[in-house]
Formats: structure tokens, C-alpha cells, sequence
């Protein structure tokens, strides 16, 4: 190890001692025992942490730092709002056959409150959230879901016994939180909630808060992009290093494009024309149908969904740029190519590219990384005008 590995390790290590004193939410729960309930070996376990710790772009040596992470999940109380939005954050990172490692960290362990999820309803449910926060206050890692509606001081989302809006009850939550994840594209960004012509003024969580937000879009993200944010912050008890949209850099610092299985096809010009044609049976790029991936930071490639089952692109569908800023307005239309917008601009010489040429001639991957970078920096820069 050199002496920023090892003082990083340290860091972690030092940190990771002081919250095992702290006491576990679930007595009669932990780790260890949901793994063997459900079937999952130590050895298991230990790959999973050394996935888990390459994906955050650690050190192989961190793995076990990384198993130890997650054993102290439960000292870690989670707090889930729900604003407006589908859930399908929610089940992208619960539902699975069998719930793997991810997801029994946070459906056994250290959920604190999650309205989906709990038993409570009522005015039951609205006492559970204020004695969370309460309990917690500057400990809880608050994770919300949704866009936040903001027309009408919120009344368009009102959740509980008195009607509380997700406006109030997301501002509340963000005061004392230890760390706060805006999970989803809604959330993050606004999403589909905030697409044009946005009739409830929903905004994204950081609109609403001065606190800092971490954003981890996706529509919906995948199940480890939110599970390693939380080991994240377990590890280090600091935010992670982000990128101009506060996404952070270890999950959305490479375009879909730069890892895709089809991009073989795409640098030998080989795409499939229309859905069903034989270059989709054969497996071709799929940019002439629409795929953003070229425009689209995010690791769904690596990672997958589902328990690793299957992605977008390995499907058969492009990508439709869901991680992105605005991309309901944005990306569209979702299955044809918008490169003629992205390409006839002087930086490329006003050339009229075709899908053909842009994969075996001038515009290779980095000309559409940084095509896809100038145009999300200006509707970034628009958006703060
Ligand atoms: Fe749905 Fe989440 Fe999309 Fe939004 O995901 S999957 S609409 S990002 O807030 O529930
Ligand atoms: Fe993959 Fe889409 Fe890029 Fe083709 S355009 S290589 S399908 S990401
Ligand atoms: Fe979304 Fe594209 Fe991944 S549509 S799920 S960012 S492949």
C-alpha cells in the first residue's frame, strides 16, 4: 500500500471501530444472521465485498473493509421519503426473487422508515418519521425518492394523517440528516415528474434544500448504485468525489457508450436499422434506433439490474439517457438518433453526419462524450441563468 492507500485505510479502518460502539437498530437482527437465513455463504458475502469495494474504485485491499461496512449497516439508521414518482427506485433495489446482499442491508437492517415498505399507516407512520429524525438527529442517511411538487406550497403531494406535504416533510427530513441521497432521476433532477409543461412545479430535492444532496439518478438507478453510496458513507463518513450534476464520480463517470457490449458494432459501423431487422438478431448497435448511450454517464453496463440479470441495451432497446438532466424533454425522440442536433453544430464543422460514418470515421467516442458534455454544461448553464 502507498501512504495515501494506507492513510485512506486508516481512515476508514478508525471509523468503521466507532460505529461497531454504536448500538445496533435491531437487536435481534444483523448481517450475519439475514446472510444465513437467506442461504448466503461467508464466502459469498466476501466476493460481494470485493465487487462491491472495485466498484467504488477502491483497493482490492479494502474488501474486507468493505464486508465490515456492511456489518455495521445496522448501526446506520436510513430514512426513505417517497415524494412524486413511480417507485420503481424502490423496486429496482427491492425486488428481486431472491433478495440479494444489497437489499438485505437495507430491508433487514437499517431501513428506519420507509413508507412502502413498513407496517405502520396512519398517524402511527407520521409518529415513527418525527421520532426517527428525532432519535437520530444528525446520524440518519436520508435517501429520497421522487420529485418534490412545489405549485401551491406543495398541496399537489400531501402525504399522512394531516396531510403533510412532501415539500414540508423532504425540507424537515434534510435538516438534521448525516448525509443526504437524492435516489432516482426524479428526485435527482426533476425526471418525469418535472417534464415540460411541469404542471405542479416539481423540482428536484437540491432545489429545495440548502444542504448538500448527492445525486444518484437513474430511472430508476440500480440497486448498487444506491446500496454503494450508503457503503460509501459508512466507510468514510464523507461525501464522495462528484461531477458537474453532484453524481458521484465511481458510478456516473463514464458514458454508457464507453462500456457497452455493442460498441464493437458501432466502431465497425454495423446497426441495426429497425427493431426485429437482422442486425438486431445479430446483436448491432442500436444508434440508428435511438440509443443515447453516447450521451449518457451512468455504469448500467457493468452493473446491470435485477440482480445482474439484464440492462437496457442488452435487451434490445437503447439507452434513453434516464440518468441525465431533463432527459423527458431533452433525448427525445427516444428511438430515433438526435446526432444530426448534436453534430451539426460548428464544432463539428456543421457536418450532417450520418449514423454510418460517425462509427468508422471523424467522430469517435471522445468527439460524442464531449458533443454530449458542451450540451448538458450549456442546459446546466441555461438552468443557472
Ligand atoms: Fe420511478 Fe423513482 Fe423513475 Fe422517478 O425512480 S423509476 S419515475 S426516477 O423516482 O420511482
Ligand atoms: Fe452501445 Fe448505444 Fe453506443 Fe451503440 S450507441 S455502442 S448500443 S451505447
Ligand atoms: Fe437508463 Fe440508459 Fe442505463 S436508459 S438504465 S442510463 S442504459
Amino acid at each position: 500500500m502507498d501512504i495515501i492507500e494506507e492513510s485512506l485505510f486508516s481512515k476508514a479502518e478508525a471509523r468503521l471501530n466507532q460505529l461497531k460502539k454504536l448500538p445496533a437498530l435491531k437487536k435481534d437482527r444483523s448481517i450475519t444472521k439475514a446472510l444465513k437465513e437467506h442461504g448466503i455463504s461467508r464466502r459469498d458475502f466476501m466476493k460481494w465485498a470485493g465487487a462491491m469495494t472495485a466498484m467504488l474504485s477502491l483497493p482490492a485491499s479494502f474488501a474486507p473493509l468493505t464486508a465490515r461496512a456492511a456489518e455495521v449497516a445496522d448501526r446506520l439508521p436510513v430514512i426513505w421519503l417517497h415524494m412524486a414518482e413511480c417507485t420503481g427506485c424502490s423496486e429496482s433495489l427491492l425486488r428481486s426473487d431472491g433478495p440479494g446482499i444489497d437489499s438485505l442491508i437495507f430491508d433487514y437492517i437499517s431501513l428506519e422508515y420507509h413508507e412502502t415498505l413498513m407496517a405502520a399507516s396512519g398517524y402511527q407512520a407520521e409518529q415513527n418519521l418525527e421520532d426517527a429524525i428525532e432519535k437520530y438527529k444528525g446520524r440518519y442517511v436520508l435517501m429520497v425518492e421522487g420529485g418534490v411538487p412545489t405549485a401551491l406550497e406543495g398541496q399537489y403531494l400531501t402525504i399522512g394523517a394531516h396531510g403533510m406535504t412532501g415539500l414540508e416533510s423532504a425540507r424537515k427530513a434534510s435538516e438534521n440528516a448525516a448525509a443526504i441521497f437524492a435516489i432516482g432521476t426524479c428526485s435527482s433532477f426533476g425526471g418525469i415528474q418535472a417534464a415540460n409543461p411541469n404542471p405542479t412545479a416539481s423540482k428536484p430535492l437540491s432545489a429545495v434544500t440548502n444542504k448538500p444532496v448527492i445525486n444518484v439518478p437513474g430511472c430508476p438507478p440500480s440497486e448498487k448504485n444506491i446500496v454503494g453510496n450508503v457503503l460509501h458513507f459508512i466507510l468514510f463518513g464523507t461525501l464522495p468525489s462528484v461531477d458537474a450534476f453532484n453524481r458521484p464520480k465511481w458510478a456516473y463517470g463514464l458514458r454508457i457508450h464507453d462500456l457497452c457490449e455493442r460498441r464493437g458494432h458501432f466502431d465497425a459501423g454495423e446497426f441495426v436499422q429497425t427493431f426485429g431487422d437482422e442486425g438486431a438478431k445479430n446483436g448491432y448497435c442500436l444508434y440508428k434506433v435511438g440509443c443515447k448511450g453516447p450521451y449518457t454517464f451512468n455504469n448500467c453496463s457493468k452493473l446491470r439490474f435485477n440482480s445482474h440479470t439484464s440492462w437496457p441495451i442488452q435487451a434490445g432497446h437503447g439507452c434513453i439517457g434516464c440518468s441525465e438532466p431533463n432527459f423527458w424533454d431533452t433525448m427525445g425522440p427516444f428511438e430515433e438518433p438526435m446526432a444530426n442536433r448534436l453534430f451539426n453544430t460548428p464544432m463539428f464543422g456543421g457536418a450532417d453526419k450520418t449514423a454510418d460514418n460517425i462509427g468508422i470515421a471523424l467522430l469517435g467516442a471522445a468527439a460524442i462524450g464531449m458533443a454530449a458534455h458542451a450540451v448538458l454544461s450549456n442546459i446546466k448553464k441555461d438552468k443557472e441563468q
